[in-house]
């Protein structure tokens, strides 16, 4: 789209956005109404999601932002063996592997993950469940590392896997993973974070080390990342829809 016609289309959606707003207040007390206003939030979404690149940065925030009380949601304290026992260890024996379609595999200790080049950013995490909270993430951009790895030009798409199992099965897909794009990957805010609010990752929010992927919802940010690996197709890890979540309806592009 070129400048001024996205200008123009802007200013359609502000006018929509604008009108919603006025009408709010009045309908809103209508029960009839409420299902209406959900498609019409939802047509926003759509049309925003066509107008904003994927490569925008998502809002960032001041330190007075920061949520008192961060929730923490889904896996909060695996109980799998190995995580206990490296856990045990302040995770002084835990390794993030980065393999897969990449030249170099790379085998990375905590203390050589805060040795890379690191960023600091104040975002918003919102989850698909309906609540938000903000917080301080630092970490090593994802990109700088995949470039270190020397990833093949036939890699899509980088998966992580995760320490917890959310659900018991046999077939090893009851383990939470999750994927995103390349366009994700390179975000200059999609981060390995090992610090949350200038401490060290809390155990119940991932540690030792969790994604953040800020444009998209929380189940998106995989916590307790023991493994990343490049791939052309997720088809056949989990039950092939690229996540824990998304192998059970959630969408895998989760765009916000
Ligand atoms: N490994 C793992 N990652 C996960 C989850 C999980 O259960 N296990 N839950 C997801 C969901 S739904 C959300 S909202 C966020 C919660 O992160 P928090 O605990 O820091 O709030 O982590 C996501 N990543
Ligand atoms: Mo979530």
């Amino acid at each position: 789209m070129t400048g001024p016609d996205r200008r123009q289309a802007w200013r359609a959606l502000a006018a929509l956005g604008a009108a919603a707003l006025a009408g709010c207040d009045r309908l809103s007390r209508s029960p009839g109404v409420v299902a209406a206003l959900g498609s019409a939030e939802d047509l926003t979404r759509r049309a925003q999601r066509l107008l904003i690149p994927r490569t925008a940065l998502a809002a960032e925030f001041d330190e007075a932002d920061i949520s008192r009380d961060f929730r923490a949601n889904g896996t909060t304290d695996p109980d799998d063996d190995d995580y206990r026992r490296l856990a045990a260890g302040g995770f002084a024996d835990w390794r993030l592997e980065i393999g897969g379609l990449v030249e170099s595999p790379l085998r990375l200790s905590l203390v050589d993950l805060k040795s890379r080049p690191a960023r600091t950013q104040i975002t918003r995490h919102d989850c698909v469940e309906g609540w938000s909270g903000v917080a301080k993430w630092t970490g090593a951009p994802l990109g700088r590392l995949l470039d270190e790895a020397r990833l093949m030009p036939a890699a899509r798409f980088v998966v992580f896997y995760c320490a917890d199992s959310l659900e018991a099965s046999l077939d090893g897909t009851g383990q939470y993973y999750e994927s995103i794009d390349l366009i994700d990957a390179y975000h200059p805010q999609t981060l390995l974070a090992h610090e949350m609010n200038g401490r060290p990752l809390p155990i119940a929010h991932g540690a030792p080390l969790r994604l953040r992927v800020e444009r998209q919802l929380g189940y998106k940010m995989a916590k307790y990342v023991m493994r990343i690996e490049a791939v052309d197709s997720f088809a056949q890890l989990g039950r092939g829809k690229g996540g824990y979540w998304e192998d059970r309806g959630y969408e895998w592009y989760a765009g916000i």
